[in-house]
């Protein structure tokens, strides 16, 4: 080994002691004929002191600069008293150096590592990950990221489970995202899918009798990219035999209790609350609600469906609703109102109404005249608003009321302080719908096709497709979904009539999926499973607000990696290899 020590772990016990050291040069100061380096591995910092009485080391520390690789000879001495740095945790101690050998020098960095986020633009930061890499913040994040994957590992294996991969170069899983399609040099004119999830591959263990399997997987999805998405991204996905939704809800419970406690020591109560998906729409506009705070949506559209004001009653006569907000004792400035509005709109609402609930606990506001006196107070009621009060309203769609809702809450959380940052809240979505409508009078799968309906619905799975409930949950933490899974279909006859349903015709069944059709027919288990995000949960687990955060080589906005700059144009030749021209004619 080129050194004997760590720099972040030498403390007031190592004092006397000779070591060597290797790392980085984070930064060199001159001072009274001393100089001063601070010298940084993965495990931290500490200072080197070069003193004109070794004159060697001390010449040579003069070339020093910032991210130059060396190693360092001395002993550990104790910091003068006024020297100490209660900031550092190697701060009571510095290196006197008796001999510096220059492993590598570095060119000019594009910035310090230790830089905040705020002050190098992404793309640098991306183009040099590999210096962005030596701050503190992307190896905690990327340390965070081991211990949150060993951990779920360990818990699983506990549990009987087996690590087992799938393949890359496989054929299109439909989870409702484009695929990145790779062309096969062998046969000319055909491709291969990347997995947009190991869905069927993992239900073909179950048909292989594996029972329980789980994999960090890679999956690929190309969709429009936002904080917490990216076109590759890390699965923990897991299968089990013989079970019911309460198995895996449970071991998926128990195995994230354990997981907080070990990463961030976070004690997590379980069993977790459960939300109908009915519900979390109704009550907070949104099937990932965040629960750290409570403003609840209120619906009224009962009490105003005969009143004078049109906008109410039309809407609840066109089978829309009125609901909306009680921001509790805020009073907001008119341009507040204004910007509230503004956001409504671009949300997609036709406007925002609101009202306040004066001292004697009236409503009062521009349209509450054309609500009788008893209207009035029973909306106030609805609310249980109290005086000073703040009501924001909205008539419109079911939908497009509880997502504008939905999205202002979270808004007002932020701008409020409503939200408790220190608090883990986990939820359980369930009861989901099979079937969403797909807007041209046919239905799509809400989750995926392989889903099984629950029982009691399975009678009207053809005459009612919108009202079949799905064996689906979701978990939620702090208003971002985590995760999602469901028992699946294990009949091959009920599959087939899911596939009609969803307006799949046979041939297009068997070229689609008839690897996996023809699998059910011989012996398939009942089974269920989750995959759960794990950028997003070592992001929340981080406290950051971008899963790129947690990602060593993620890729921007535009799906481009600043690093190695692919997407790339590939050589004419090898496009004639794989039997390809680009449409346009460009390389
Ligand atoms: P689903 O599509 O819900 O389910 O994905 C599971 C979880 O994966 C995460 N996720 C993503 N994370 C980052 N970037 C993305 N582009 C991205 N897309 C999804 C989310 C999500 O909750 N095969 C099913 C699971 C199953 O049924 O067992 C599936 O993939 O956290």
């Amino acid at each position: 080994m080129l050194r004997t020590d760590s720099c972040g772990e030498l403390d007031l016990n190592d004092v006397g002691r000779s070591v060597t050291l290797a790392g980085w040069v984070a930064n060199r100061r001159d001072l009274g004929g001393l100089t001063f380096v601070d010298l940084r591995d993965r495990s931290g910092l500490v200072q080197l002191l070069f003193n004109p009485d070794v004159p060697d080391a001390h010449e040579k520390s003069q070339q020093l600069n910032r991210e130059d690789v060396i190693k360092a000879e001395g002993v550990v001495s104790r910091r003068e008293k006024e020297n100490v740095n209660p900031n550092l945790p190697t701060g009571d101690v510095e290196l006197e150096v008796q001999k510096l050998e220059v492993l590598n020098s570095s060119d000019h960095p594009p910035f310090s590592p230790k830089k905040g986020r705020e002050e190098v633009n992404e793309v640098t930061r991306l183009k040099y990950r590999y210096v962005d890499l030596r701050g503190e913040k992307m190896r905690d994040n990327l340390q965070l990221r081991h211990r949150t994957f060993q951990s779920i590992r360990n818990f699983l294996t506990g549990k009987d489970f087996w690590e087992i991969e799938t393949p890359i170069l496989t054929k299109s899983t439909p989870e409702g995202a484009r695929d990145f399609l790779v062309p096969s040099r062998l046969n000319k004119g055909k491709f291969y899918a990347l997995p947009q999830s190991p869905q069927l591959f993992k239900q073909l263990f179950m048909i292989g009798g594996l029972e329980r399997y789980f994999q960090i997987a890679r999956c690929f999805r190309d969709e429009d990219l936002r904080a917490e998405r990216q076109p590759e991204f890390t699965q923990l996905d897991l299968e089990m035999s013989f079970v019911q939704e309460e198995d895996v809800i449970g071991l998926v419970e128990e195995m994230l209790a354990r997981v907080m406690e070990e990463t961030v020591g976070a004690e997590i109560e379980t069993p977790l609350p459960r939300l109908s998906y009915r519900r979390a729409l109704d009550l907070y506009g949104s099937d990932s609600p965040d629960l750290r705070f409570d403003l609840q949506l209120v619906d009224i559209s009962e009490l105003v469906e005969d009143s004078d004001f049109g906008i109410f009653s039309s809407t609840v006569a066109d089978g829309g609703v009125v609901k909306g907000l009680d921001v509790e004792g805020e009073e907001f400035a008119r341009s507040e109102l204004d910007e509230l509005e503004e956001k409504a709109r671009e949300l997609g609402a036709a406007g925002l109404l609101w009202a306040e609930v004066n001292e004697e606990g009236e409503l009062e506001g521009s349209f509450v005249r054309h609500l009788t006196e008893a209207t009035r107070s029973r909306i106030v009621d609805a609310f249980s608003a109290q005086a000073g009060d703040l009501l924001l309203l909205l008539a419109d769609d079911r939908e497009t009321a509880n997502e504008v809702l939905g999205q202002l809450r979270l808004e007002l959380g932020r701008k409020l302080d409503l939200i408790d940052e220190e608090e883990w809240s986990f939820a359980w979505i369930v009861e989901f719908p099979l079937f969403g409508a797909d807007g041209s009078g046919g239905v799509t799968s809400e989750h995926h096709p392989f889903t099984c309906p629950a029982e009691e619905d399975l009678e009207i799975l053809e005459e009612e497709p919108l009202s079949v409930k799905a064996k689906a949950y979701d978990v939620v933490l702090n208003g971002l979904e985590l995760g999602g899974g469901s028992i699946r279909i294990h009949r091959r006859d009920l599959q087939e009539r899911i596939f009609r349903v969803l307006g799949i015709t046979p041939e297009e069944a068997r070229s689609k999926f008839g690897f996996f059709l023809r699998a059910l027919n011989y012996g398939a288990p009942p089974h269920g499973g989750i995959a759960l995000g794990l950028d997003r949960l070592v992001m929340l687990l981080a406290g950051e607000e971008s899963i790129r955060d947690v990602i060593a080589f993620p890729k921007t906005g535009m799906a481009q990696s600043p690093l190695t700059d692919a997407p790339m144009e590939v050589e004419e030749e090898q496009l004639r290899e794989l039997g390809l021209r680009l449409r346009d004619g460009k390389k």
